[in-house]
């Protein structure tokens, strides 16, 4: 095992924030318990064909009935904060698109609960309101294209905040907008598996003002919270040098990062994604006001980054190079996208095919430093898929550590070169049930045998412990 000392390590600067992330719905189980009746992943995963091997989250990890054990071992690691996911099917079992319906006592202890836990291990949670758990009756009376839908989740942030707001200091509305939106209703490779560009666009806006929305009513209920909003964006670049290249590069920046940044933090749509758009949508969910409501002061930005993003202008000539997380999907969630492709890099991958470039990480967290000074950074989560093997009862995940050490020289980088970042999460915690993917995919640093729920540390996992301890990165791993 590797150690953070004696190879050159480079400190982080005090009070950086170590933790590890997890979601409800991957992790949880126990979908039937306590009052919580189903989301759209439950409806997606039990639909044949939807997830690989015909996974679901039904038991998962167990972590419902296993969280102690789960946050003793966070606590043998020296991990310094835990976010985690509420399910919204928990809370307010009985929403529709008209009334939040009454509050599930026994899912809001459940999580309060949790937080006593952590915080008596020392542990600082971290809460995330919507991981994708979207209650099955509000996508019923249509989802996110519904502004309801967001009307509804403010009511439900609201009620979250008011029973864990006096132990949590930190909120994050939303995990990744683009998933839902795109992944949900464009691609359909997530819940609720539709394919609908201009569903997908409305998507976009009515989670933007549901952020907005649940932003306000954080502060109302929990007023000495920190707000957040967790997106995974994306470092778009082209190797090409045709113009046509740049101009896509402009389109996938735009519907990845700016269509939802502008809004935030701006309080306006790109203009250039409107135009983009415009054969797939007016836009004329966007009702007068919305955008005030959408920018709301946000007190963290969460970055969520994996992988960097390639494009390059399609001429129409050879197949169009797909190699973008399309999943096994027909449908592109890359709307009004048609003449871009994504070409497949040469270099490393992980077990997602996900290739590895860890100076992205730096880019993009320098450019959020560059255009919005100011705005404190946090690591909502990084990390990486690779196929372990338990053997006497180790797991040599090498590749994993060497993946999460370039990351976090990375971060690093952009921390001496100014950027606010405060925090890292690392993704994930426990192996998980990883979406469409199923259990197929590993991205814990803890290993789980899902036919035993026996979990296991693997090499990454004491690695990581040993960076947390010295709060500071190797400059190098020895081998
Ligand atoms: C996150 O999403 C989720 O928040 C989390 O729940 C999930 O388990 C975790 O990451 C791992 O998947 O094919 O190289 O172009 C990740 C969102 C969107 C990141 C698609 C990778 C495609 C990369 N992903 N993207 S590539």
């Amino acid at each position: 095992v590797e150690t953070a000392e004696g190879t050159g390590a480079r400190s982080f600067p005090p009070g950086f924030v170590w933790g590890t992330a997890t979601a409800a719905y991957q992790v949880e189980g126990a979908v039937a318990e306590d009052g919580r009746t189903p989301s759209i992943w439950d409806t997606y995963s039990h639909t044949p064909g939807r997830v690989a091997g015909g996974d679901t989250g039904d038991v998962a990890d167990d972590h419902y009935h296993r969280f102690r054990e789960d946050i003793a071992l966070m606590k043998r690691l020296g991990l310094a904060s835990y976010r985690f996911s509420v399910a919204w099917p928990r809370i307010t079992p009985q929403v529709s698109a008209d009334a939040l319906g009454p509050v599930n006592g026994a899912g809001l202890a459940f999580y309060s609960t949790l937080v006593d836990e952590l915080l008596a291990a020392g542990i600082e949670p971290a809460v995330t309101l919507y991981h994708w758990d979207l209650p099955q009756a509000l996508e019923d009376a249509g989802g996110w294209t519904s502004r309801r839908t967001a009307e509804r989740f403010a009511e439900y942030a609201e009620v979250v905040a008011a029973a864990l707001g006096d132990r949590v200091r930190t909120f994050i509305t939303l995990n990744e907008p683009w998933c839902s939106a795109y992944l949900g209703y464009a691609s359909g490779v997530h819940a609720p598996g539709r394919t609908e560009p201009a569903a997908a666009l409305a998507a976009v806006h009515h989670l933007n003002l549901a952020h907005g929305l649940g932003a306000a009513a954080v502060r109302r209920a929990a007023p000495g919270a920190r707000v957040a909003l967790t997106l995974n964006l994306a470092w778009v670049r082209t190797e090409g040098s045709r113009k046509a290249d740049a101009d896509a590069v402009r389109r996938v920046d735009g519907l990845q990062n700016r269509v939802f940044l502008d809004p935030v933090l701006h309080g306006s749509y790109p203009a250039d994604v409107l135009a983009d758009t415009a054969a797939a949508t007016d836009w004329s969910f966007v009702h007068e006001g919305d955008l005030a409501l959408i920018h709301q002061p946000l007190d963290v930005l969460g970055v969520n980054y994996y992988s960097p993003t390639v494009v390059r202008a399609w001429d129409g000539a050879a197949p169009r190079a797909e190699a973008d997380g399309h999943g096994n999907s027909a449908h592109s969630p890359w709307v009004a996208c048609e003449d871009v492709e994504f070409p497949e890099l040469p270099g490393h991958r992980t077990a997602m095919g996900w290739s590895v470039d860890p100076r992205g990480m730096t880019e993009l967290l320098l450019r959020l430093h560059r255009e919005h000074p100011g705005l404190e950074l946090l690591v909502t989560e990084n990390g990486a898929a690779y196929d372990d093997v338990v053997t006497a009862g180790q797991v040599h995940d090498v590749e994993r550590t060497r993946y999460l050490r370039d990351h976090l020289a990375a971060v690093l980088d952009a921390v001496e070169a100014g950027a606010p970042v405060t925090g890292y999460y690392l993704w994930s915690f426990l192996d998980n049930f990883e979406w469409s993917y199923g259990f197929s995919k590993r991205f814990g640093i803890v290993h789980v045998d899902y036919a035993t729920q026996q979990r296991t540390l693997k090499d990454s996992a004491l690695w990581y412990a040993t960076v947390v301890a010295a709060n500071a990165v190797p400059a190098a791993l020895r081998g």
